[in-house]
């Protein structure tokens, strides 16, 4: 088992509340670590192996009459996450390629802490001790709440069980992502996702770039 959490610098993760426009900048970082001769590797939380991704279907599954606890819900997550982390993100590391997952731990700590309310220690230890490894660069793709709700509303004929809540837990959970922000500025870069779609991703790109040249290779 893990005790420290330590940072990859192969490692991306790309955050933010729904509708915020995660897909298309993805593929915007998939493009430019490509261009760069990179192996990339694109995954996804919760989810990412089949194990994992049956986790999900588990955790987004509308209520069929018996509440999911906050404890079972940050539980699963940590599940799902454990496994992605064992079969999926470390091995592609250790052959140098670059992982770009669409949300990591920091969901975790957005929704299931500031989100539910459950203590941001439990959070903290499971991730120190069931996962061990962090982004080492976090976009933040921020946006107003109803915005966002705006985007997305009537995409799907049913809501998955997180998108059900409403807008106060919603802002909580952003909140909690702007104050993880703003406490690790030197890991995440808060990108203004209410932009049209090509300056978002013109915005995403110019981050991991500046990063990318930043760091040692
Ligand atoms: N969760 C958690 O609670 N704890 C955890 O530890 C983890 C996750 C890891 C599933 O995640 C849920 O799991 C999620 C958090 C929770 N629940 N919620 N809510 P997910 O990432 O699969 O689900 P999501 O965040 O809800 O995905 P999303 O709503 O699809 O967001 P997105 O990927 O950022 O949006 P998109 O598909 O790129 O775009 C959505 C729509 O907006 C689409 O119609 C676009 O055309 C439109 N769009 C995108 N960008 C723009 C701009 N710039 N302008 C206008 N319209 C735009």
């Amino acid at each position: 088992m893990t005790e420290a959490v330590v940072s990859h610098p192969h490692f991306v993760s790309l955050e933010g509340g729904e509708g915020a426009g995660k897909t298309s900048a993805l593929a915007a970082i998939r493009d430019l670590l490509h261009a760069r001769g990179h192996e990339v590797v694109v995954t996804r939380e919760p989810g990412g192996t089949p194990l994992a991704e049956r986790i999900r279907e588990l955790l987004l599954a509308p209520s069929d009459g018996e509440k999911l606890a906050p404890e079972t819900e940050l539980l699963l997550m940590f599940a799902s996450r454990a496994q992605h982390v064992r079969e999926v993100i470390r091995p592609a590391l250790r052959r140098g390629a670059f992982v770009v997952s669409d949300r990591f731990t920091d969901s975790s700590y957005a929704y299931q802490a500031a989100g539910r309310g459950l203590d941001e220690a439990l959070v903290a230890e499971l991730e120190r001790r069931v996962v061990g490894i962090q982004p080492g660069l976090t976009l933040l793709l921020d946006l107003d709440v109803r915005e966002g709700r705006a985007r997305t509303a009537g995409r799907d004929l049913w809501p998955d069980r997180i998108e059900s809540e409403q807008d106060d837990f919603f802002e909580r959970v952003r909140e909690g992502f702007r104050r993880r922000a703003a406490a690790e500025p030197q890991r995440f870069r808060v990108i203004d996702a209410s932009q049209p779609p090509a300056e978002v991703a013109a915005a995403v790109t110019k981050a991991l770039a500046q990063w990318l040249d930043a760091k040692p290779q």
